[in-house]
């Protein structure tokens, strides 16, 4: 018996029953609902349709409790296995992809340094797609491990990723058009900053001036993580301070 699954799955079940009474859920209704969810499963959408909906949810519940830097969803497209890069990530070298330079800090909240960080970066090709998700990409690509100096200091180069279309063709893309939604997100940069002792910190960040910053389908967007319009040699620059706390005391949540 485990208390914490059975209060969260009671809260989920009784939530759900309460808007199918509500909204007068007919049985076929429900059967289509079930079909629905069937055909999310078989295209491997669990995960996206999940985060669309609630990633923001629980990323707010989190900033509400943290001290550190503004978090933000993950997404469906982190990998754990991406290499460690040095000043640059792999992309494809094509004139039309305009670089991006993405330098900073990483500072705990009492001002020092911490010891052994590394941050994740990953983004989409300037095509709108993943590697290691989508295919034909090479799964180093435009994604990489930077690790951060004892100053405290880092920066990596790569290209502008673009705004960004959800799989429009699958189910969850079907799902936010009947809705009358759209399925499009602004362009975006990801990051996990990961340090031992610290809270790992997943965030990513915009671009002040692209495409659906402020109507993102996702809803994944706060102010302070709009990135300025800025550009020095040619380059856009993304400038950020991280700020980490340190590890949080659980209470029996994880258990
Ligand atoms: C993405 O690239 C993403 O970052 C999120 C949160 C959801 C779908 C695709
Ligand atoms: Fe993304």
């Amino acid at each position: 018996m485990n208390k914490r699954v059975k209060d969260v799955v009671d809260g989920i079940v009784s939530a759900v029953q309460r808007v199918l009474d509500e909204k007068e859920i007919t049985e076929s209704e429900y059967r289509t609902a079930l079909h629905y969810l069937m055909k999310v499963a078989e295209q491997r959408e669990i995960a996206l349709l999940c985060d669309v909906f609630f990633n923001s949810t629980v990323v707010a519940t989190k900033a509400r409790l943290s001290s550190g830097s503004t978090p933000a969803i993950e997404g469906p497209y982190y990998r754990e296995d991406a290499p460690f890069v040095v000043d640059r990530l792999k992309t494809y070298d094509t004139d039309a992809h305009k670089p991006l330079l993405i330098k900073g800090t990483v500072k705990a909240v009492d001002g020092s340094v911490a010891e052994g960080v590394t941050i994740d970066v990953w983004h989409s090709t300037p095509d709108g797609k993943y590697s290691g998700f989508h295919d034909g990409i090479p799964t180093d690509f435009y994604r990489g491990k930077l690790r951060v100096g004892r100053d405290g200091q880092f920066s990596v180069r790569t290209t502008m990723p673009v705004a960004y279309q959800i799989p429009s063709d699958g189910p969850t893309g079907a799902l936010l058009e009947t809705m009358g939604g759209h399925s499009w997100r602004p362009a975006h940069v990801h990051f996990k900053v990961k340090a031992p002792g610290y809270e790992t910190l997943t965030t990513q960040y915009y671009f002040e001036g692209g495409d659906w910053v402020g109507d993102d389908c996702c809803n994944g967007v706060e102010p302070s993580l709009i990135s300025p319009e800025k550009v020095e040699e040619g380059a856009r620059v993304m400038n950020i301070d991280f700020v980490i706390e340190p590890a949080l005391e659980r209470s029996g949540a994880n258990t």
